[in-house]
């Protein structure tokens, strides 16, 4: 009750007793208030109140003191006072939140957290997976500083957007992720909507499951992005887990993920990473992704996409669209999420879009209308700056190619330190273990095999923070802290079971 303590030795309380010095303000015993157990009735609280004040005043009355008569006004209204200050107080520590337990922190985003309360000069964030410079700060692109000077001396307005989002965005959105000769762009069969960054859009197309395909189940990989899961929870869709990395080989369970997409239940939503899948790194060959695709079109599946790395990934925005395209030319419907977190660095400002290709255009016109109407009570329309950002530089063929560049140099400075990880750890590392593996692995991250045990290790004793299902995000790491890294990685994986 210590809040109710508060009450009577507030500020405001001090305040109050300063300006009625001449007829000081009733106090309930402050040595009763600590006392009150949790969750007492306020009704109790109350009726006590009332016998002691009457209490009080009956004694201040008996001293014979003026405003203390029972009824004088101002006694009253000083009594009143106090009685509104204590009630507010106890409102608030007599919770109604008593059931609301205290939520974890969120195994991805919550390692940000614990690193910033490290104070040692050694600390390593490789836990969320946010690019950074050479000197380990954040990065903003050259080409979206100059599309934001444009935007300024533009003066443009601050507006509602339409609930579908920036028309200009969303033309550029779609033509980046299906190419813009697509046909099924020039027949109008692409339901866009600008959303949330790469979440909000997940969230969005997992509404519209729920809504209209309530007897359906997602499938996602196992691993997968920590937050797919929570994602389907929240939305109330189902899901279940398809094999995905196998620990033997370091690599894809190729054989595995083709029967378990084969055993969903015919009509089920096949969740796929569109490029460097996070976690593992892993992604399939161009030729397992037309098996995968054969499954899927023979199970009548739905595709989803999760997009969050175009161009990322091989630094080639095409190159990272394949398998979305693929699916596509074979005439598919399919849902994409995108998001411009990455490849455009513009993690805060939650910009992306949920795509569905239909099979017409009157279709993608009816789908279109759902997700609006979805949208709508939600967050009712997305924000504007990083619409405008996106469409003004892949709008305009100088910042676009700028882009590119920049793109590819973020790439490359990833690959670089992967190698140089690489290196220290096969240098280092005289068991003789092969770690070829983060070689094969592509994107931002690794996945290192560490185990919970082994990746506390890492934080505990190293100060290097990651997640605890062993990844780690090289876009966080330097060519410099390539050996501290390593000699962390083998200490964990040699010394900590
Ligand atoms: N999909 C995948 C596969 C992701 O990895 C992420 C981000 C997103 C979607 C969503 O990103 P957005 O909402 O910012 O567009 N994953 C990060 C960050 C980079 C996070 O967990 O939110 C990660 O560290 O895994």
């Amino acid at each position: 009750m210590a809040s109710a303590a508060f009450a009577v030795s507030s500020p405001a309380a001090s305040a109050v007793a300063a300006r009625s010095k001449a007829r000081p303000a009733y106090s309930p015993p402050p040595q009763l208030l600590p006392i009150l157990p949790p969750g007492l009735n306020i009704s109790c609280v109350t009726a006590w109140w009332f016998v002691d004040a009457r209490r009080c005043l009956g004694e201040e009355g008996a001293r014979g003191g003026r405003d203390a008569a029972w009824g004088s006004r101002g006694r009253l209204a000083n009594y009143a006072k106090n009685f509104g200050r204590v009630m507010m107080a106890l409102a608030v520590d007599v919770s109604r939140f008593e059931g609301v337990p205290m939520a974890p922190p969120d195994p991805i985003l919550g390692v940000s957290e614990a690193f910033k309360a490290d104070t040692n000069d050694l600390k390593l964030n490789l836990g969320v997976g946010a690019y950074r410079t050479e000197e380990l700060q954040p990065y903003v692109l050259n080409v979206v500083k100059k599309a934001e000077k444009l935007m300024l001396e533009r003066g443009e307005n601050k507006e509602y957007l339409p609930i579908e989002g920036l028309a200009a965005f969303n033309k550029a959105t779609a033509e980046l992720l299906f190419g813009a000769d697509n046909p099924v762009i020039k027949q109008g069969l692409v339901a866009t909507l600008q959303a949330l960054s790469g979440t909000g859009s997940l969230r969005l197309a997992a509404a519209f499951i729920q809504r209209y395909f309530p007897e359906a189940k997602v499938i996602i990989s196992s691993p997968t992005w920590g937050n797919h899961k929570n994602i389907f929870n929240d939305a109330r869709v189902p899901w279940s887990e398809y094999r995905y990395y196998d620990p033997k080989t370091v690599g894809l369970d190729f054989e595995g993920m083709i029967a378990d997409i084969e055993a969903a239940p015919e009509g089920s939503f096949v969740l796929l990473h569109g490029c460097a899948h996070n976690p593992t790194g892993i992604d399939p060959t161009p030729e397992q992704w037309e098996k995968i695709a054969d499954v899927i079109q023979e199970k009548k599946h739905m595709p989803f996409f999760d997009v969050a790395y175009q161009g990322f990934a091989s630094g080639s925005l095409d190159e990272d669209a394949f398998s979305v395209r693929l699916f596509v030319k074979r005439g598919m419907e399919v849902f994409v999420a995108q998001s411009y977190s990455k490849n455009l660095g513009l993690y805060a400002e939650r910009i992306g879009a949920i795509n569905v290709v239909c099979s017409a255009p009157e279709v993608a016109d009816r789908v279109k209308s759902q997700l609006k109407r979805l949208a709508r009570p939600m967050y009712s329309n997305p924000p504007i700056h990083g619409a405008k950002i996106v469409a003004n530089v892949v709008g305009d063929p100088t910042m676009f190619g700028e882009w590119k560049q920049e793109m590819e140099q973020m790439a490359g400075r990833i690959k670089n330190v992967r190698q140089k990880l690489y290196d220290s750890l096969s240098a280092k590392d005289k068991s003789g273990k092969d770690w070829s593996f983060i070689l094969r692995q592509i994107g931002m991250f690794s996945y290192t095999g560490l185990n919970k045990t082994q990746s506390d290790n890492m934080t505990d004793k190293w100060h290097v923070y990651m997640t605890k299902d062993g990844r780690i995000s090289l876009a966080g790491l330097s060519l410099a802290k390539c050996d501290y890294l390593a000699d962390a990685i083998i200490d964990s994986f040699h010394n900590v079971n």
